[in-house]
C-alpha cells in the first residue's frame, strides 16, 4: 500500500516535472544563458600605463588580474589615435576614415551614429540582451541645436542602448553634467542650461578672463566657460543644481555601472563601461591624492584601476564571474600635458605611459592606436598572451559569432576564437588613424604615407608622423619605429601602398589638420 503510494506520487511527480519543463522559457531547458558582455573602456590609457604590459612605476592590480587571468593582446589596436572615431568604430564595426565627421566632436554635434545604423548594441538586443552605456559617450546627441531642458534624442537610446548614463562628451567640454536615458540629471527647470560653442553668455566669467576663479590653470585651448574651479572648452550657462562634481565621477559611474549589473542579472546583458580616466581634467578623488607619486594622471589611473576591482567584485558576488565575458581597452594612447599644468609631465619622472611605441595621441606613430587590451572570461578563457593582430573594431563580428548573430560588418572581422585564446591567427591587416590621416598595420610592417603639417605637436609635445616621405617600419625589430626602410626597401614598400590602397583607396580626402591651440 506504501509503496503503490510512492510510485504513483513519483509518478505525478515526473508528470508535474515534464510540463514543468515544457513551459519553461527556452534558455532554461536545453540552452545554456548566452553570456554577458562587459566592455571596459578608458579614456586616453597608454600600453604602457598599465601593470601587465610592462609598467613599473604605475602599478594597476587590477587591470594586470583581468591581464594575467585572461589573453594580454600584445598587437590590440584603438581603430583612431583620438576617441570619437573609436568610440564611432567599437559600436559600428566600421572603419571610422569612412564617416568624414568622425573627428573630435564638440559638446553640441549632433550624434554621429545613424539611427538605421547597425550597431554592437542594436545586434545584441536582438539576441534577447539588456543592453547599458555608462560612461563618456562623446558621438553627438540630438540632431543639432540640442535644448538641453527637454528630452535630448536621438542619443545612445536610439542606437541601441536599453539605459544611458552618460557624460554627453568630455570631461573637459561642456555640458558639464550627467544625462539619463535622455534627460539631464538634478536638473531645476527654473534653472533652464545653455549652451554654445562659439559664443560666450553675457556676464559669465571665463578662464581667460578670470584666472583669480580658477582652482585648476590651463596650458592650451580650456579656456572658456568655469565649473568647479575648472577651465573648460565651450561655453555654458545655468544648470547649476546638475552640474557633475569632477572628484565624484568615477564612484558616480562605478555605481551606475554595478547597478545595472544587479538589475540585470537574470536577463543577458551587455554593458559598456567607458571610464572617463585618465582623460583631462585630471579630478581622481582626494583618497586617490598622491596614490601614484606621478601626479593626478597617475592618481586617476589607480582610481580607475580601482573602479575596476570593484566592478569585478560585484561580478563575483553576483556569481556572474563565469558568465561574462570581459573586454578591456583604451579609445587611444595617452598624452601627458593635455591642455591644463595639472603636473603630468613634471612628475611623470620614468615612467613611459607609451611603452615601447613612439608618438602619443592623436598620433600615426604606433603609441597613437597601440593599445592594452584584454579579454578575460573565468574558466572559459585560458590565461595566456596573444600576438596576434586585432582591433576594436573587430569586436562586432566576434560578439556576433559568440552570441549566434548572424549579423555581421565588413570592416569588423570575426576573431572570436582568437579572443577566446584558442587561435593565434589575427587580422592580416588594419588601417589606423589619426586626425583624418591613415596608416597601415600588415604583418610585421607599418607603412605611413607622406603627410604635410608639423612633426611634432608642441602643445602636447607628441611626434604626430608626419612627414613628406613615405614611412616604413619593421615592428618585429624596430619597435619604437627609429629606422625608416621606405627607400631601403622599396619593394615592401610598394607592397604596403598597393594593400593599403585596396583597403583605403586612392581618392583620399585632405588630412584634418591637429589644431591644438
Ligand atoms: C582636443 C583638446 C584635448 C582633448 C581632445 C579630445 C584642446 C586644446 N585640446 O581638442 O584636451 O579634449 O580634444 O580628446 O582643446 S579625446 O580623447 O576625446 O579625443
Ligand atoms: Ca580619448
Amino acid at each position: 500500500m506504501t509503496s503503490h503510494f510512492n510510485s504513483t506520487n513519483s509518478f505525478l511527480l515526473l508528470i508535474v516535472l515534464s510540463v514543468c519543463l515544457a513551459c519553461a522559457p527556452e534558455k532554461q531547458s536545453s540552452e545554456p544563458q548566452k553570456p554577458n558582455i562587459v566592455i571596459v573602456y578608458l579614456d586616453d590609457l597608454g600600453y604602457g600605463d598599465v601593470g601587465a604590459y610592462g609598467s613599473t612605476v604605475l602599478k594597476t592590480p587590477n587591470i594586470d588580474h583581468l591581464a594575467n587571468g585572461g589573453v594580454r593582446f600584445t598587437n590590440g589596436y584603438a581603430s583612431s589615435a583620438t576617441c570619437t572615431p573609436s568610440r564611432y568604430a567599437i559600436l559600428t564595426g566600421v572603419y571610422p576614415w569612412r564617416e568624414k565627421d568622425a573627428k573630435i566632436l564638440p559638446g553640441t554635434a549632433p550624434l554621429l551614429i545613424g539611427t538605421n545604423q547597425m550597431t554592437l548594441p542594436k545586434m545584441l538586443k536582438q539576441e534577447g540582451y539588456n543592453t547599458g552605456i555608462v560612461g563618456k559617450w562623446h558621438l553627438g546627441l540630438g540632431s543639432g541645436n540640442v535644448d538641453w531642458n527637454a528630452q535630448i534624442s536621438p542619443g545612445p537610446n536610439e542606437v541601441g542602448f536599453d539605459y544611458s548614463y552618460i557624460l554627453a562628451a568630455t570631461q573637459d567640454r561642456v555640458p558639464t553634467v550627467y544625462i539619463k536615458n535622455g534627460y539631464v540629471v538634478g536638473l531645476d527647470p527654473n534653472d533652464p542650461i545653455e549652451v554654445n560653442y562659439q559664443n560666450n553668455f553675457e556676464g559669465e566669467p571665463t578662464g581667460k578672463d578670470n584666472p583669480e576663479l580658477l582652482t585648476m590653470k590651463w596650458h592650451h585651448g580650456h579656456n572658456n566657460s568655469i565649473v568647479n574651479g575648472i577651465p573648460r572648452i565651450g561655453f555654458m550657462k545655468g544648470g547649476k543644481s546638475a552640474l557633475w562634481k569632477d572628484e565624484d565621477m568615477a564612484d558616480v559611474f562605478l555605481a551606475e555601472a554595478q547597478e545595472f549589473v544587479q538589475k540585470n542579472k537574470h536577463e543577458p546583458f551587455f554593458l559598456y563601461y567607458a571610464m572617463q580616466q585618465p582623460h583631462v581634467p585630471r579630478t581622481p578623488h582626494p583618497r586617490f591624492a598622491g596614490k601614484s607619486g606621478l601626479g593626478p594622471r597617475g592618481d586617476a589611473i589607480v582610481e580607475a584601476d580601482w573602479c575596476l576591482g570593484e566592478f569585478m567584485k560585484t561580478l563575483e558576488e553576483e556569481n556572474l564571474l563565469e558568465n561574462t565575458l570581459i573586454i578591456f581597452s583604451s579609445d587611444n594612447g595617452p598624452v601627458l600635458n593635455d591642455g591644463y599644468y595639472d603636473d603630468a609631465e613634471e612628475k611623470n619622472g620614468e615612467h613611459t605611459p607609451w611603452g615601447p611605441f613612439r608618438g602619443g595621441k592623436y598620433s600615426l606613430f604606433e603609441a597613437g592606436t597601440h593599445v592594452p587590451f584584454i579579454s578575460y572570461w573565468k574558466g572559459m578563457i585560458q590565461p595566456g598572451v596573444s600576438d596576434a593582430l586585432i582591433c576594436q573594431l573587430d569586436l562586432f563580428s566576434s560578439i556576433a559569432s559568440l552570441v549566434g548573430s548572424a549579423e555581421r560588418i565588413a570592416d569588423s572581422q570575426s576573431l572570436l576564437e582568437t579572443l577566446m585564446g584558442k587561435s593565434a591567427q589575427g587580422r592580416e591587416s588594419l588601417v589606423i588613424e589619426a586626425t583624418s590621416r591613415t596608416a597601415l598595420r600588415k604583418g610585421d610592417w607599418v607603412m605611413i604615407p607622406p603627410y604635410k603639417g608639423a612633426a611634432i605637436n608642441k602643445m602636447v609635445n607628441i611626434e604626430l608622423g608626419n612627414n613628406e616621405a613615405y614611412q616604413l617600419y619593421n615592428l618585429s625589430e624596430d619597435i619604437g619605429e627609429e629606422n625608416n626602410l621606405a627607400e631601403r626597401n622599396a619593394d615592401k614598400l610598394q607592397e604596403m601602398i598597393k594593400a593599403y590602397q585596396e583597403i583605403r583607396g586612392t581618392d583620399l580626402p585632405e588630412a584634418q589638420e591637429l589644431e591644438l591651440k
